[in-house]
């Protein structure tokens, strides 16, 4: 069994503890400098720096909510490899009520609706099912709104709401397929352990197509690089979208309704209200102003990150560097990285790391020296294989979705 009970009430007390650690200088603790190394470059938030908060199974995160959970990890864990460590690994929840404890014995998948089986699976059932691995990042659809000029309301997150793990478990179409979807399906819809506080508040739902869903990409995981999911990030099911937003990858999984309509009603607040951009080929509006029609967000756009530099970070001048960093996409794959030391006017080509698949982080790196002083501007830049490039400048929606400017990191060459 599963317990976050004890361990999750002592949050509060470390909270504090974190809190007091600043206020009364204990700069020499360790604690106070993970929390120092929390500030993250070049966002302005609104209450200051932001602390790390440690959760059962979770090394120290950057603290963006407490209640529920939401955080973010800290960037330079994006420099230790392609794959995200699961005790890293950001967490994100909407609503209050999330699980404390699952029994793994007891716990059941149901599977209803449009079927002509109903099904209650229990975890062993599903691991004798079959058992797929994919590498795919879990990236949510405001990761780094808080860069979104003008400001755009939101959780204010910088680029530590992205994740790239290894994920076992069954495709979801082999348990659509035992269950029998029903003639005139349309959507299925997932629904997680976890509730709201009111009644009155929707639930945490999501749905995909039925052709979506039965295509063979989505999984339903009871493993992350070779562990249980942690609890904060699913425990014991979570359903794995490859190359889509993480909005649609529904932790706590617990129920799977195939249904014969567009999934809408009220219930369905996450998929008719929330997590939609602008129904257009940029996904933008003019900034400051609301789009005329908007449609469910999906797949990944394609983006890049130095992570062996920060910004503010002083390079030596006259030494050969490796400039390194990660690329993903929505699953075409990444076909080139590019980087600038110039602030964009010139570029060179860098070398791609090991291909994990199409849908995974990939690494790539680029040895520099830098031969004068002074002030530089570091840029990097990715393209797909279906020949997506990110843009020079950045676009804008409401809700500050699917960021994928070229983003500069500025150093100082001494
Ligand atoms: N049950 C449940 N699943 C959920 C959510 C939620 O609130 N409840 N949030 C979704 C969103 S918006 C994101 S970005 C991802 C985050 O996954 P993680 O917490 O494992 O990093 O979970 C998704 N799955
Ligand atoms: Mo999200």
């Amino acid at each position: 069994m599963f317990e976050m009970n004890g361990k999750y009430r002592s949050i509060v007390s470390r909270r504090l503890f974190l809190q007091r650690a600043g206020a009364f200088g204990l700069a020499a603790t360790p604690l106070a400098a993970l929390a120092g190394a929390a500030v993250e470059e070049g966002v302005t938030f609104a209450d200051g720096p932001r602390e790390l908060v440690t959760y059962p199974q979770k090394r120290p995160l950057i603290r963006v909510h407490t209640r529920p959970p939401h955080l973010e990890t800290p960037f330079e864990v994006y420099n230790g490899g392609a794959i995200t460590p699961n005790d890293a690994f950001f967490v994100r929840y909407h609503l209050a009520n999330i699980p404390l404890s699952i029994d793994p014995e007891t716990y059941r998948l149901e599977v209803k609706g449009t079927v002509s089986r109903p099904l209650s699976l229990s975890l062993s059932d599903l691991k004798k099912m079959g058992q797929h691995e994919v590498v795919a990042v879990n990236q949510c659809s405001g990761n780094s709104r808080a860069f979104s000029s003008p400001r755009v309301f939101g959780a204010q997150l910088a680029n530590g709401a992205m994740g790239n793990a290894r994920w076992v478990g069954v495709p979801l179409k082999t348990v659509l397929e035992k269950a029998g979807i029903g003639a005139g399906a349309k959507q299925v819809v997932f629904n997680g352990l976890d509730q709201p506080v009111l009644p009155s508040t929707s639930d945490f739902r999501k749905s995909l197509d039925v052709e979506h869903a039965l295509s063979g990409e989505p999984i339903l995981a009871w493993s992350m690089n070779g562990k249980d999911i942690p609890f904060l990030n699913g425990y014991p099911l979570k359903l794995i979208v490859p190359g889509y937003f993480g909005t649609y990858w529904v932790k706590h999984l617990s129920d799977i309704e195939v249904i014969d309509q567009a999934y809408t009603g009220h219930d369905a607040l996450f998929m008719t209200t929330a997590y939609r951009v602008p129904d257009n080929d940029c996904m933008c509006v003019a900034p400051g102003t609301t789009p005329a029609k908007t449609r469910p967000i999906s797949t990944l756009a394609v983006r890049s990150f130095i992570t062996s530099v920060v910004n503010g970070g002083v390079l030596t001048a006259g030494r050969t560097v490796e400039l390194k960093g990660i690329a993903f996409d929505g699953g075409t794959g990444i076909k080139d990285v590019e980087v600038s030391i110039d602030g964009g006017k010139t570029w060179r080509t860098a070398k791609l790391g090991q291909d994990l698949g199409r849908f995974s982080f990939r690494e790539w790196s680029l040895p520099i020296s830098f031969r004068q002083k002074g002030a530089a501007v570091l840029m990097v830049r990715a393209s797909n294989r279906h020949g997506d490039v990110q843009p020079d400048t950045a676009t804008w929606n409401p809700a500050g979705y699917r960021r994928n400017v070229i983003e500069s990191t500025n150093v100082v060459i001494a």
